[in-house]
């Protein structure tokens, strides 16, 4: 509910009351008992409220006959969160896909009568404008046919932007990319910006960051690698807007490295990994490489969870993106699996005489296998490829050399 309450202030609500109810089965018609439904209708009259919030999502029939019992709009968890990606969504491809979102949100809920919706517009303050946003209340008016046809012409434009940007992607394709991804709020912005010097805009509110943004960075491995900041997750994310915002998350799917960012202050920290788990396995990239990034150690009164930290999630590790010394921790993590992901293994075979050549093998990299063979030295190494077909071109030069003798 405090989540709730949060996103409901970046809409721009002022929250004046949270209400509870403790049921054992859900009220198929009005989700909450109609007892509860009056009390609410009755506060809202007492407290002049204009807008009542459900943290959970509600079916088109539930929110119709709450509209008629509690007579003040209703918006469920989704339609909240598609509210708050349109009033934030800068560019033309987020904007396309939080308006296809909304539509295909839209949907299904055309049936109810928006009687008096027009009748609460004059009077209301600006949370009663939340959650018509983006595609407009005329749109609401308008019949499914024409929708449908919005969303098959936004489905046409958002391929067409899709397409450029496929293009940008290709083109640095073979460089190494590490994607910050995390729940809302968890840091990754301050973070990216820490470790590019990059001024992306870092705030305590729920999204703040909705396009990815891409830079290049140097992590001591002699070639730069790409690091991008991402679209924060949320429990409950509405599934329309996950299947949207794929194109914006090609980022995440197609990284080599994800950085999962934690708010380790954060009482519901563990909760938010899991959530986080959950979107990142939606879009088919929970087998990626990833390291955990507990991030806000320096808010943590008991300094003693870090240990269990280590024990409960090997591998990771911890930070404060406010510390310099700690955000140079973690490009230094960035560089060690980039250097290990650019090697690859080769099987050379270095005869006797070439024994300058296995020299320079053992300087330049790492042996996993060596045998010992009657005419030379038969290695498995982990080098580059560059570097590998150096190394051939100088075997067969000594190869020639022999064959000359
Ligand atoms: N104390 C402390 N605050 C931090 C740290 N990292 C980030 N913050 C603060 O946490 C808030 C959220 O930071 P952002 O970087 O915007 O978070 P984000 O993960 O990009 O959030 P979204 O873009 O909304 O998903 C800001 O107020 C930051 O100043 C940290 O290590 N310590
Ligand atoms: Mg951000």
């Amino acid at each position: 509910m405090n989540e709730l309450a949060l996103l409901a202030d970046t809409a721009g609500a002022e929250v004046v009351e949270q209400i509870l109810q403790v049921r054992r089965a859900i009220h198929p018609s009005t989700f909450i008992g109609s007892g509860k439904a009056q009390e609410i209708a009755e506060l809202c009259q007492a407290e002049d409220i204009d807008l009542v919030i459900f943290d959970d999502d509600l079916t088109p029939a539930q929110i119709k006959n709450l509209d008629k019992q509690i007579e003040r709009r209703i918006l469920d968890r989704s339609g909240l969160i598609l509210d708050i990606f349109a009033g934030r969504a800068r560019s033309r491809q987020a904007r396309i896909q939080v308006e296809l979102a909304q539509l295909q949100y839209m949907m299904p809920r055309l049936t109810r009568q928006w009687d008096h919706l027009s009748r609460q517009e004059g009077g209301v303050g600006s949370g009663g404008a939340i959650g018509v946003r983006g595609p407009g209340e005329t749109q609401l008016e308008i019949d499914r046919r024409l929708i449908r046809h919005k969303i098959k012409y936004l489905t046409k434009q958002l391929k067409t932007v899709e397409g450029h940007y496929n293009v940008q992607r290709k083109q640095r394709s073979d460089m190494f990319c590490a994607a910050l991804v995390g729940y809302t709020n968890a840091g990754k912005s301050t973070a990216f910006n820490a470790i590019t010097n990059a001024g992306t805009l870092v705030e305590n509110r729920l999204f703040a960051t909705l396009d990815s943004t891409t830079r290049s960075i140097d992590v001591g491995i002699g070639q730069d690698v790409l690091i991008s900041d991402t679209v924060g997750f949320i429990s409950k994310l509405p599934h329309h807007l996950v299947s949207s915002f794929k194109s914006t998350l090609t980022e995440v799917y197609s990284a080599d490295l994800l950085l999962h960012v934690v708010d380790i202050s954060h009482p519901c920290y563990e909760e938010h990994i899991e959530t986080v788990n959950t979107v990142l396995d939606d879009l088919g990239a929970s087998k990626l490489p990833s390291l955990l990034v507990f991030n806000k150690v320096d808010l943590l009164k008991e300094p003693g969870i870090l240990n269990r930290l280590n024990a409960e999630y090997p591998g990771s590790m911890t930070m404060s993106a406010l510390v310099q010394e700690d955000v140079a921790r973690l490009r230094e993590r960035i560089g060690i699996v980039a250097n290990e992901t650019r090697l690859e293994e080769f099987d050379l075979f270095v005869p006797h005489h070439a024994a300058s050549i296995l020299s320079a093998i053992y300087e330049s990299g790492q042996i996993v296998v060596r045998e010992d063979e009657p005419e030379g030295v038969r290695v498995v190494v982990r080098l580059e490829p560059a570097t590998v077909n150096r190394l051939k071109k100088r075997l067969d030069e000594f190869t020639s050399m022999e064959l000359h003798q």
